[in-house]
């Protein structure tokens, strides 16, 4: 009994010590796994954690973060522009080329820029009438493209030549113009622009109002004093509906002179007036020049103006007909060349 007993016992003892041997051999076996586990736990924990703060990054990411600015949603620009200088001394240097010009002015593209971080007040269309005055482009190009820029316009400048060597019409050019930039972008306002007459203080501003602006208030050559009133030459603003109003330019004076009277009697006959900045401001500086072939004085003027209040309705852009020889958007401007003389 006693042995039977201690077997018993014995026994037992022997299953339990196999057991707990069976266990510690499991236990061993798969002690790196577990500890491996374990230890895998807070590089999980790590992981999610990360996990998530990418998750959150993301969301603020694409909150805080701006959306890709758009012309669209820009907000506007400030008004005055802060860049703008006053009064400035040009300088025309003898030796200045159209690649100077370039390489000055790379946020120029196809002859238009706009502010990149806000949006422009207005789109601003310049027009150029021009024949056969290179050097006076180039400076006006060098000087206008800065000056519009720190004004922060979205703008376009157009230079409309005519083609051959017969009389100059100036006044159809800027029609031409007109009609030709409305193809590329609906311009808030038209800026028609001499090609020697160059601004020298940027808080004149190349924007339309209310009423059609006279810009050119005095120019070096007189002293910078008005030459009369109601004189309206030079540079003139005037938005897309007041040009239109008017039937723009009449399409009738070739040669010099004219012209830009018969514009102000179109805009008075609408009952416009015409505005100008403060005559500090209004200054032009005007590149010297002769009187050019095929723009002698047009003796024709004087009988011409008397007719407008008859005429204004059915000559002017609506009667405007041209050929037009090419287009080309050359870096820093558009040009156009019309023919006058051959049938469009
Ligand atoms: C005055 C006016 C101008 C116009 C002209 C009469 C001022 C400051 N300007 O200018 O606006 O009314 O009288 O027609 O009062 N052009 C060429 N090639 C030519 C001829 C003319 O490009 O062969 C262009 C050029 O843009 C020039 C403009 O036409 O600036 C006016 O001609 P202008 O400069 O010979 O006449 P001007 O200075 O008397
Ligand atoms: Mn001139």
């Amino acid at each position: 009994m006693a042995f039977k007993v201690t077997f018993h016992f014995s026994y037992k003892f022997r299953l339990l010590l196999l057991f707990t041997l069976g266990m510690m051999v499991v236990g061993w076996a798969t002690s790196n796994y577990i500890v491996g586990a374990i230890q895998e736990i807070p590089k999980a924990k790590d992981f999610m954690a990360n996990f998530n703060k990418a998750i959150i990054w993301g969301t603020e990411g694409t909150v805080t973060e701006e959306a890709p600015k758009t012309k669209a949603n820009l907000e506007s620009c400030p008004s005055p522009s802060p860049y703008l200088k006053g009064q400035n001394k040009l300088i025309f240097k003898p030796d200045l080329t159209l690649e100077d010009v370039q390489a000055e002015n790379t946020k120029v593209h196809r002859g238009r820029y706009h502010p990149e971080d806000c949006k422009a007040a207005q789109r601003v269309a310049i027009l150029i009438p021009h024949r056969n005055r290179e050097k006076h482009l180039l400076y006006l190009l060098e000087h206008l493209h800065p000056f519009l820029q720190r004004q922060q316009l979205d703008y376009g400048i157009y230079i409309i030549n005519q083609a051959g060597s017969k009389k100059f019409n100036r006044a159809k050019l800027l029609n031409v113009g007109y009609l030709e930039a409305l193809k590329d972008e609906n311009w808030d306002c038209f800026i028609f622009h001499d090609v020697d007459l160059v601004p020298e203080n940027d808080f004149n501003l190349y924007t339309c109002e209310d009423q059609p602006k006279h810009l050119v208030v005095g120019r070096n050559s007189t002293g910078y004093r008005l030459r009369y009133s109601g004189y309206f030459g030079g540079v003139t603003a005037l938005s897309r509906e007041q040009f239109f109003k008017v039937n723009g330019f009449s399409n009738n004076y070739w040669g010099w002179g004219g012209e830009d009277d018969d514009l102000r009697l179109r805009v008075e006959l609408q009952r416009m007036k015409i505005t100008r900045p403060l005559p500090e401001v209004g200054k032009y500086t005007m590149i010297f020049h002769t009187r050019d072939r095929g723009n002698e004085v047009n003796k024709d003027r004087m009988k011409l103006l008397h007719q407008v209040s008859k005429v204004w309705r059915t000559d002017g852009l609506s009667s405007c007909i041209y050929k037009l020889l090419s287009v080309d958007y050359n870096p820093l401007y558009i040009n156009l060349t019309v023919d006058f003389w051959s049938d469009p």
